[in-house]
């Protein structure tokens, strides 16, 4: 098991630093995570509301699903770690060096963006977001409408479902390519509150390492992949975040 760290991060004006942020960054903002007892999987499984399966099964039960996240989401604040992130990127952007900060959530929830974030990528989609089921080619919607049953989803204008704009198991994530390019360039990466069960992103830390950066995880315990992280913090990130990163510049 790597070393614990507790000392500040340090940067150099040379360091690009990725972060990447799960569920257990908004645990301290009242959203479930996925894995934890009383958590999002608790309550369904995943192939019944996660997958382009499901929502070819049984459409109301997958928008029955996220609308019950959107009502939560819309309820929750960020908390100091999103607070910490938003706060480390507008002290590196003032550093007028464009890319020195990148944002990668898999989490659809907007609380890094309720937080001042803005160089940021959902790769998992967004939860206040949807598109044409039929894959029409129009552009996805802002939607924060709750679907309590089917007849009450909205539809695209070429008339078919709207779905959510999220990527489901089995579907390709956003922004890979541009993902990769970041990570490439990355000397340091930060990995905050996500078990490193789910691919391509429980990957990252690996390519990362490749690149020869310095990779931190920050998290209650440790993450599956947590052989690949050169440090780890063992603590919830809310109360770790803004002490861990209060120096970097
Ligand atoms: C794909 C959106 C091809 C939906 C999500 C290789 C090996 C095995 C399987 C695969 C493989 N490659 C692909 C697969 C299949 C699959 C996969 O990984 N399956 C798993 C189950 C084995 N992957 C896919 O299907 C992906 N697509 O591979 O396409 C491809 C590949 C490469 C390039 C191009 C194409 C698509 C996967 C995306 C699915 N959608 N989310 C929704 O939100 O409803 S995944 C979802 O679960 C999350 O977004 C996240 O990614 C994932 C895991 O959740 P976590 O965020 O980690 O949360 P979890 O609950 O697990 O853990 C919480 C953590 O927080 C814990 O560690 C806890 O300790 C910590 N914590 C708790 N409190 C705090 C805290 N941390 C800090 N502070 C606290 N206070």
């Amino acid at each position: 098991m790597p070393a614990e760290v507790t000392a500040p991060l340090q940067l150099s004006g040379e360091d690009r630093i990725f972060v990447l942020t799960g569920a257990g960054i908004s645990a301290e903002s009242g959203l479930a995570t996925f894995r934890d007892s009383d958590g999002l999987w608790a309550g369904h499984a995943i192939e019944d509301v996660c997958t382009p399966e499901a929502w070819a099964r049984n459409p109301e039960l997958v928008w029955q699903f996220y609308s019950a996240r959107r009502e939560a989401a819309a309820k929750a604040q960020p908390n100091g770690a999103h607070l910490a992130l938003a706060d480390l990127e507008s002290r590196l952007l003032e550093s007028r060096i464009e890319d020195r900060f990148f944002l990668c959530t898999q989490n659809v929830d907007n609380l890094h963006e309720k937080a001042g974030s803005r160089r940021l990528v959902h790769m998992h989609g967004e939860l206040f977001v949807s598109r044409c089921s039929a894959g029409c080619g129009r552009p996805p919607v802002v939607d924060d409408a709750v679907y309590a049953t089917l007849a009450d989803v909205a539809r695209c204008q070429c008339g078919a479902l709207l779905r959510p704009h999220i990527v489901w198991f089995g579907e390709t994530p956003m922004d890979m390519d541009r993902l990769g390019e970041e990570i490439r360039k990355a000397t340091v990466m930060l990995v905050v509150g996500t078990s490193g069960s789910v691919y391509p992103a429980a990957n990252f830390v690996r390519w990362a390492r490749q690149a020869g950066a310095r990779t931190i995880y920050v998290g209650p315990e440790a993450p599956l992949n947590a052989s690949a992280f050169t440090q780890v913090v063992i603590g919830k990130a809310g109360s770790v975040l803004p002490s861990l990163l209060a120096a970097a510049t």
